[in-house]
């Protein structure tokens, strides 16, 4: 029996000037951003029939075979990456080949319903020349280059060669290198060049949150823990969360997580010597550092991070998806990547990341201090902040099949804060209808949170469409968070849509199988992730939301969709960040 801490927060006060303070965040990339070719993605609904849908083949066969017929090329050009099959749809990503060696940047997906094609996506590119295969470069030499370039220390992930397209269509061979800096908190795979040995570009591993503040009126915080028996689900977590697969835990640390203070991986909590039980109370008008405080953050993290796990497995974030466990119970996907969740980290305030690297490696968290009260504030307390970073795993990891490269342009990293903000407003729901949102209150002390605007349906509250992308891409320096906002609203008006159509199910965390309207939206969410293509814009985010409603659904959600997505500028003729508010015909 386990036995822990939940923490309730409530909503807060305040109105100190913070508003438009601009947290670190978004000045850390290199300037380099890697060159990713045009994505093209087409869905077909109730799908379309492909050369060898008769016969009995495997799955790397068919959309081998699929893509080179589509796309008129060799099947030597065409290498199967991964593969696997949800409750719903089968999944293949593909990437493009010269002489044996695969492109980090042009790749395809495809996805079979019933034996049929239902979506394609690709940005396989025609190069007009190739660099040779064989590299006159050492690795070590590369390594040294990336390490310069990107201000890091090669971690010990083997290299691995490369080809990569140029925006003027010629083909790099490249050592890929994966540098890392504890101290900036920075993780980038660099791609450098075989033969000059030239730093061309790099790809970020790491999500981070950046946090700006609205100024409003004050009220009292109010601290408010549970405790929670067995919280954990079997059907999710088999070995339960105290047993990494080897064996047997009494800390926090698991199948799934190890939550641990700062930058010692060994200092996790303990459990209690009644066994695992973690009764920790924080105490608001200590510091975060007193012992019992940073005990109840870790615990809460533990919790949070397991429960999400367990939730979001339920929906097809599973093993063969490409998610974080350190033992994979069922069969597919990597192992040895359960998240490793650092709690007070010292190294920054005010903040908070994820670096997803590829299925295999950990999921990195880093909760930070907030400093915008006395005592400080702990992010890991703040479980919209614990949940948006979570988040961007589970996005990383099921756009492109786990290669965790596929949402790095500037409108994909948008829309990646935006699915993160969501899936915070989806976990924190406890009713129907689905009430305004804000999230980062807590560690903010000011009820606006760390957004600029609530997620509403109220179109005075948020007044967001599709075109207030433009104008967010037209400021300096792009804010992925703002594009995100942008994004997270129309989620969070389809998933009050389909509350308001179908009902809400209070046991939506823990059962899948409903109809309600909270559970079609989850599920919507998570298979049109794995539908998307690599690097995916708003348009191509809407159609394989739509999509993933035809596979699941029949399409039976299909108008309300549109709807919805119309009523904020992203309607069937929209393009371009210009909003248009029309409908499909037959809608
Ligand atoms: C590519 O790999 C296949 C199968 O291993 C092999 O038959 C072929 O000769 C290789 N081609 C090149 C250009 O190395
Ligand atoms: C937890 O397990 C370790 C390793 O088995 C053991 O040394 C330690 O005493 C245990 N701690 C508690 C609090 O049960
Ligand atoms: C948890 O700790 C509190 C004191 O902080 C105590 O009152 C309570 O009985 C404990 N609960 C359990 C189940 O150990
Ligand atoms: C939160 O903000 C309010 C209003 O600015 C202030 O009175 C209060 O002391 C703050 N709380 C903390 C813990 O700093
Ligand atoms: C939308 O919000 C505005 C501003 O709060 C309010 O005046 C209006 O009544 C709301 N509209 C609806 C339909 O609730
Ligand atoms: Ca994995
Ligand atoms: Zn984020």
């Amino acid at each position: 029996m386990s036995i822990f801490p939940l923490v309730l927060l409530f909503g807060l006060c305040c109105g100190s000037a913070l508003a438009g303070r601009d947290l670190k965040a978004t000045a850390r990339k290199p300037s380099t951003q890697t060159f990713f070719p045009p994505t093209s993605f087409q869905t077909f609904e109730g799908g379309v029939e492909h050369p060898l849908s008769r016969r009995d083949s495997s799955l790397a066969d068919v959309a081998s075979t699929f893509v080179e017929t589509q796309l008129k090329v060799d099947s030597k050009t065409v290498k199967f990456k991964s593969g696997y099959s949800s409750d719903i749809a089968q999944h293949a990503y593909i990437k493009q080949q010269h002489n044996n060696i695969t492109f980090a940047n042009a790749v395809a997906n495809v996805a079979f319903k019933d034996g049929k094609v239902v979506s394609f996506g690709n940005s396989f590119s025609k190069p007009s020349a190739f660099a040779s295969s064989t590299p006159t470069i050492s690795v070590d030499a590369a390594i040294s280059a990336a390490e310069k370039a990107l201000d890091g220390t090669h971690n010990k992930i083997p290299t691995t060669l490369e080809y990569l397209v140029n925006a003027d269509n010629t083909a790099s061979l490249i050592h890929v290198v994966q540098v890392q800096n504890q101290d900036q908190g920075t993780w980038y795979e660099a791609f450098i060049d075989a033969h000059s040995g030239e730093f061309i570009s790099s790809i970020d591993l790491v999500a981070n949150a950046a946090y700006r503040v609205l100024p409003i009126f004050k009220e009292d915080l109010t601290e408010g823990f549970e405790f929670l028996q067995d919280p954990q689900n079997p059907a999710s977590s088999p070995l339960g969360w105290h047993n990494d697969g080897t064996s047997a835990t009494n800390d926090t640390s698991g199948n799934n997580v190890l939550a641990y203070l700062d930058q010692d991986l060994t200092a996790t909590t303990t459990q209690s010597s009644a066994g695992l039980i973690f009764n920790y109370t924080q105490d608001p008008s200590l510091s975060p550092s007193e012992q019992i405080n940073s005990d109840a953050a870790r615990a809460n993290v533990f919790y949070i991070l397991n429960t999400w796990h367990d939730v979001v497995y339920l929906y097809g974030f599973t093993e063969s998806a490409f998610n974080f466990q350190q033992t994979n119970v069922k069969s597919g996907g990597l192992g040895g990547d359960r998240v490793l969740a650092s709690v007070q980290n010292s190294r920054a305030r005010n903040n908070a990341n994820f670096g997803t690297p590829p299925d295999g490696q950990s999921g990195t968290m880093n909760m930070y201090l907030w400093d915008f009260t006395d005592p400080l504030r702990d992010g890991a307390l703040e479980n919209d902040i614990v949940t948006h970073e979570m988040t961007h795993g589970l996005t990383n990891r099921m756009t492109g099949g786990g290669t965790a490269r596929c949402l790095q342009v500037v409108e994909s990293q948008g829309l990646g804060e935006g699915w993160s903000d969501a899936m915070a407003d989806w976990m924190e729901h406890v009713s129907a209808p689905i009430s305004d949102y804000t999230l980062g209150s807590y560690v903010t002390n000011s009820t606006a949170g760390v957004r600029s605007r609530p997620y509403s349906t109220n179109s005075t509250t948020n007044p967001y469409t599709y075109a207030t992308v433009a104008t967010f891409m037209q400021i300096g320096e792009v804010n992925v968070h703002d594009i995100g906002e942008v994004w997270a609203n129309m989620l969070h008006n389809v998933h009050a849509a389909l509350v308001d159509a179908h009902g809400f199910s209070k046991t939506a965390r823990a059962d899948a199988s409903g109809l309600e309207g909270n559970v079609v939206f989850l599920h919507l969410f998570i298979d049109a992730l794995a539908l998307q293509p690599c690097q995916p814009d708003f348009l191509q985010a809407r159609d394989a939301i739509i999509q993933a409603d035809s596979n699941r659904y029949s399409g039976s959600n299909k108008c309300l969709l549109w709807k919805v997505f119309a009523s904020r500028g992203l309607g069937f003729n929209a393009f371009d960040y210009t909003d248009d508010f029309s409908l499909p015909s037959g809608c």
